[in-house]
């Protein structure tokens, strides 16, 4: 039964069609089926499955991508909330678009993946200053601050991580905060995230979220 549940919520993402999929949620709910089960059994494995599709479809698109890891992130936030124990949120993350950057998408998809992962997410927005990175994941006690810069300049330019390792360094808080970042110029240059001083980059959604936390585990007692 619980398997009817899950072929009709992924082809409803397939077809970016939200209100189905939450349809099938709710459905799966009145079933019986308990929050954590459509987390881990349903929700998680969809993302999963898009990112495959889309690694060997080149049909997949832009869309569905974005729709899924959307979802995926408001039924968790529905699903988290009626846990019958309150899950354990593995880490904090503060997540922003460098200075002078406006590209959101890949940052809202990197979000929803983060989401579905338990870990807890503060997301400061596009155009983010590099000290606003460091006071707000000092404020929200986060161990990763994660970066998204889809243009070279800001990739790569002195404003955003850059700036952000220079202001840990200063303040002493290396030891305290792991530095992730992604977008297109570190897919082109797979070297260029250690040269402006991050920790660690992904290509997507799903690996941003294994990488992140590896990156918190290293943080943790
Ligand atoms: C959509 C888009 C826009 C939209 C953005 C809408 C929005 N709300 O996001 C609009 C139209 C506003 C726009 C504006 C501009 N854009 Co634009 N844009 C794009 C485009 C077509 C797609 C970007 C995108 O959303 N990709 C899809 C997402 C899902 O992928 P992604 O961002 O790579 O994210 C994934 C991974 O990178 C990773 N990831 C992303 N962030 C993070 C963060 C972390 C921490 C981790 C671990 C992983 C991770 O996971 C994500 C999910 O899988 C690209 C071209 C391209 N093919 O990349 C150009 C592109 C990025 N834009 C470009 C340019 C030049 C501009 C403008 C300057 C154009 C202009 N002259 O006005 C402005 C800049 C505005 C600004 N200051 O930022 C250039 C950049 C060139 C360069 N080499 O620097 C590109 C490459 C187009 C081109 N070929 O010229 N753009």
């Amino acid at each position: 039964m619980f398997h009817s549940f899950i072929k009709a919520y992924n082809d409803a993402v397939f077809d970016t069609d939200r209100e189905s999929a939450l349809q099938v949620i709710d459905k799966a709910r009145a079933h019986g089926h308990s929050p954590e089960e459509i987390i881990f059994q349903l929700v998680i494995p969809a993302v999963e499955e898009m990112m495959d599709t889309l690694s060997e479809d080149p049909d997949a698109n832009l869309a569905q991508h974005f729709m899924t890891a959307q979802i995926a992130a408001e039924v968790s936030e529905k699903m988290l909330a009626q846990f019958s124990r309150p899950p354990a949120t593995v880490g904090r993350v503060v997540i922003g678009t460098a200075r002078g950057d406006l590209h959101s998408l890949g940052k809202r998809i990197v979000t929803g993946c983060l989401k579905t992962m338990m870990v807890e997410v503060l997301d400061l927005g596009v155009n983010v200053p590099a000290e606003q990175f460091v006071t707000q994941a000092i404020a929200f006690d986060a161990q990763v601050i994660a970066i998204s810069a889809m243009m070279v300049h800001t990739a790569n330019g002195p404003e955003g991580c850059r700036k952000v390792r220079q202001l840990l360094r200063d303040q002493q808080l290396e030891h305290r905060f792991r530095l992730v970042v992604g977008g297109a110029p570190y897919r082109f240059d797979e070297q260029l995230f250690q040269q402006v001083g991050a920790d660690a980059w992904a290509a997507d959604g799903v690996s941003a979220g294994k990488v992140i936390l590896n990156c918190i585990r290293e943080l943790q007692p």
